[in-house]
């Protein structure tokens, strides 16, 4: 076994463990689609999660999670979880990332979890990051978060050997982004406008032919920004994050967690150092992944499950029995 995979030969079997876990979440939070409740939704997803997890043979430590330990009481940061036997591995987790688009009932709501080796994943506040990503196949350094997002998009759509006009770029639809959007259009390029959910904005950029998005860009949550690394890194493709560490409060905060230059751009390698799993189940309809359904005699989840230091991706399909009991 090679000596980078998170630990001897285990990674291979967490991997596919890591499946219930964000199936489960998923399953729940679906349950509570469309009613309009983001905080219930996220409850049951949580909880869901949480159980799910610390059924796992590992020593876990949440490092990217609800928040801090006296805003969150489930799934913290610095929670610890799992059975308490195994590696020791830290956790990125949002077991349910677009509380709002589920509230709804609208595309991409996901349950998402990554688990990394110990002290490999940039240890975020919950504050904004600036990001920039797109997905494998094109040369390093293509795209800089700190070129324009005209000359970005002008050597992306150069690279991909189509008209600008044939480029999607992926943006929160928020007010903060008026400029970028402007700018975006006057290339000639199309925006996708999503109304949360940039985790999967992110990977979305990884498989535009499904997806329709090439380039993602704008400002969204700094956890998000890691998780979505963290999947990067196991799928391929290219990504930069800045911290928006505007007050020095929100500098102090970063600096406690390690941040000392609070305006360095980290690259997707810096986000997630090291090995990483990823695993990302629908729990509303999507552009990749297909939301929960309930079906007369089970129910059917659709689940990506990746691992960097192979870079397999999996999809897996799966129909459930004994979901009705949790
Ligand atoms: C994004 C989005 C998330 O936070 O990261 C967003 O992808 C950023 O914050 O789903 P604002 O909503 O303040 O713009 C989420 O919406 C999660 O809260």
């Amino acid at each position: 076994m090679a000596h980078h995979d998170i630990v001897a030969g285990l990674d291979r079997i967490l991997t596919l463990e890591l499946v219930r876990v964000v199936e489960r979440a998923a399953v729940a939070a679906a349950r509570l689609r469309g009613r309009g409740d983001e905080k219930a939704a996220d409850q049951v997803a949580v909880d869901a999660m949480r159980a799910e997890l610390n059924r796992l043979p590992i020593r876990g430590t949440v490092v990217i999670g609800e928040g801090e330990r006296d805003e969150a009481p489930m799934l913290y940061i610095g929670e610890e979880v799992g059975t308490g036997e195994g590696p020791e591995v830290d956790i990125a987790l949002d077991p349910l990332e677009g509380t709002t688009i589920c509230a709804k009932n609208l595309p991409n709501a996901l349950a998402v979890i990554s688990i990394a080796e110990k002290g490999t994943l940039l240890y975020a506040p919950d504050v904004y990051m600036q990001k920039i990503a797109i997905g494998p196949g094109y040369p390093k350094g293509l795209v800089d978060i700190d070129a324009s997002a005209k000359d970005n998009i002008a050597n992306l759509a150069k690279a991909k050997g189509v008209p600008v006009e044939e480029v999607t770029a992926c943006i929160l639809d928020r007010p903060r982004h008026a400029k970028l959007i402007e700018e975006v259009r006057s290339t000639g390029v199309a925006i996708r406008l999503i109304g949360d959910g940039d985790v999967a904005g992110v990977i979305h950029t990884t498989d535009p032919d499904e997806t329709g998005i090439d380039i993602y860009l704008g400002t969204g949550g700094a956890p998000e920004g890691v998780l979505a690394a963290s999947a990067l890194r196991c799928i391929g493709g290219q990504m930069q994050g800045r911290l928006l560490l505007d007050t020095p409060e929100k500098v102090a905060r970063a600096a406690k967690m390690g941040v000392s230059d609070p305006n360095k751009v980290y690259t997707m390698n810096e986000m997630a150092r090291g090995e990483t799993l990823f695993a990302a189940t629908g729990v509303t309809d999507g552009n990749m992944l297909s939301g929960v359904r309930f079906g007369r005699h089970d129910i059917q989840t659709h689940t990506i499950v990746m691992r960097s230091s192979s870079g397999t991706v999996r999809e897996i399909k799966a129909r459930h029995q004994d979901m009705d009991k949790f």
